[in-house]
């Protein structure tokens, strides 16, 4: 099966690479790294299925070279890679770990020899444990380690990346950990969340702000988009999409962009938020120089008894992935022209994520998985009608290149272009990788 889109279908420049994470790839059992929020969460019973955690993951920690090789093997251009807080400063601040240093160090210059675009994420969601114990993302000092953090590991590789963004998901740190309590540290409580979701965007400007006295450039922002669809046609349903969809999809954006936090969310967040919160966007809108949008499914909305917000997500009709996620391309190409229209403009957009989990099928040695490339597909052809409409989308990012640590999910939900065999950790480039890489070829 092939891609019906091929590079020759995107403008001059367009970028394509994949993405991973630290704690989904590397080991943190391996290198120096101290334990993280996410250790302990998963080591809490009922929290992550079989209790699974990323002690060993992909063991990418010893394996990134041939990792690497399978980046270039495909012909992408660029490779999202994140470094970890805990493998870096283990114990969230002060010494660093010098074996976490020299392994990103070696991770850049590797991805460098082979011709592949470095792009660092900051945090992808293991917090280093001594910082949880002192709050986390609810204290607002977790701006200030932040960007201690962001100074110690950009010495050491921000004259060699070719992107950066401090945070990946911010609704997935602050809402989906503190508010719906699925992601370490499980809570749920309302004023945790509020607290996070703000703390996150004033660390991220934090962040950049340490990274451009670095001289760093190419500076950015990860988030993450569900399109918000109503149930059904009730005036209640209509107002319950928008609740969910200014927490989701609006909060962050007009954070960094407008200064503002949606009215919509203002009625709960507003007795939640720290004092003095208005005057952190001085901090927050330092100017970034492009937004990464992550993208996978959309959600069904009906009203629902109960306090703020007071919604229900009610299955849709659509086919689903393995995660239960309907798919739904047009989605992509909604937040892709919505976004330029509402809130960047000009500002180059990158899909930084996209991608299904499939229970791929092995056939006569390969893993066949057709339900992965007409995904890939579909969601390409929606990059490119927002190209069509001017919509300045400059690189499209496939998560992800290996089978990895799906977080509460545990491994049992593939995502990978690359198989993994957990036990022998054999890597498999699957019928996808093999679509892609004709695909780029062309
Ligand atoms: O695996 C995650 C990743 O860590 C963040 N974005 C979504 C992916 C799939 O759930």
């Amino acid at each position: 099966m092939e891609l019906s889109h091929g590079r020759s279908d995107f403008p001059e420049g367009f970028v394509f690479g994949t993405a991973t994470s630290a704690y989904q790839i590397e080991g943190h059992a391996f290198g120096g790294a101290g334990p993280t929020h996410w250790d302990t969460f998963a080591a809490t019973p009922g929290n992550v299925v079989r209790a699974e955690n990323g002690a060993r993951a992909c063991d990418h920690y010893h394996r990134w070279a041939e990792d690497l090789d399978l980046v270039a093997g495909a012909g992408l251009d660029l490779y999202r890679f994140s470094t970890s807080w805990a493998r870096i400063q283990p114990e969230g601040r002060g010494a660093a770990n010098p074996e976490g240093l020299d392994f990103y160090d070696r991770l850049v210059d590797g991805l460098l020899a082979r011709g592949l675009k470095p792009a660092a994420t900051l945090y992808h969601w293991e917090l280093p444990a001594p910082l949880a114990d002192r709050g986390g993302w609810q204290n607002r000092d977790i701006a200030a380690r932040f960007a201690e953090f962001t100074d110690v590991i950009m010495r050491r590789i921000g004259d060699r990346v070719w992107s950066a963004a401090p945070i990946n998901e911010p609704w997935c740190v602050a809402w989906l950990s503190h508010f719906l309590g699925h992601h370490a540290p499980g809570l749920r409580d309302i004023r945790a969340a509020v607290r996070a979701m703000h703390h996150v965007l004033l660390a991220h400007g934090q962040a950049i702000t340490a990274m451009r006295a670095l001289g760093m450039r190419n500076l950015g922002a990860v988030c993450n988009f569900e399109r918000a669809l109503p149930a059904d046609d009730s005036p209640a349903a209509a107002a319950a999409t928008d609740r969910y969809d200014a927490v989701y999809n609006r909060f962050f954006l007009s954070g960094l962009f407008h200064g503002r936090y949606p009215d919509t969310v203002m009625e709960a967040f507003a007795p939640h938020l720290p004092v003095g919160w208005e005057a952190d966007f001085d901090t927050i809108r330092a100017p970034i120089d492009w937004l990464g949008l992550n993208y996978y499914t959309c959600k069904r909305i009906a009203a629902a008894p109960g306090p703020w917000p007071a919604l229900a997500e009610v299955p849709g009709p659509l086919p689903k992935t393995e995660m239960g996620w309907e798919i739904h391309p047009e989605g992509l190409e909604h937040f892709l022209t919505a976004t330029a229209r509402d809130f960047t403009g000009d500002l180059p957009l990158y899909v930084t994520e996209n991608g299904m989990a499939a229970p791929d099928t092995r056939v006569a040695g390969r893993i066949e998985d057709a339900d992965r490339i007409a995904y890939l597909d579909a969601h390409l052809a929606a990059v490119r009608r927002a190209l069509a409409a001017g919509v300045p989308v400059r690189g499209y990012v496939v998560w992800s290149l290996l089978d990895n640590y799906e977080w509460a999910l545990g491994y049992a939900k593939r995502f990978g272009l690359v198989h993994v065999d957990f036990e022998s950790l054999q890597r498999t480039p699957k019928a996808s990788y093999h679509a892609l890489a004709r695909a780029l070829a062309r």
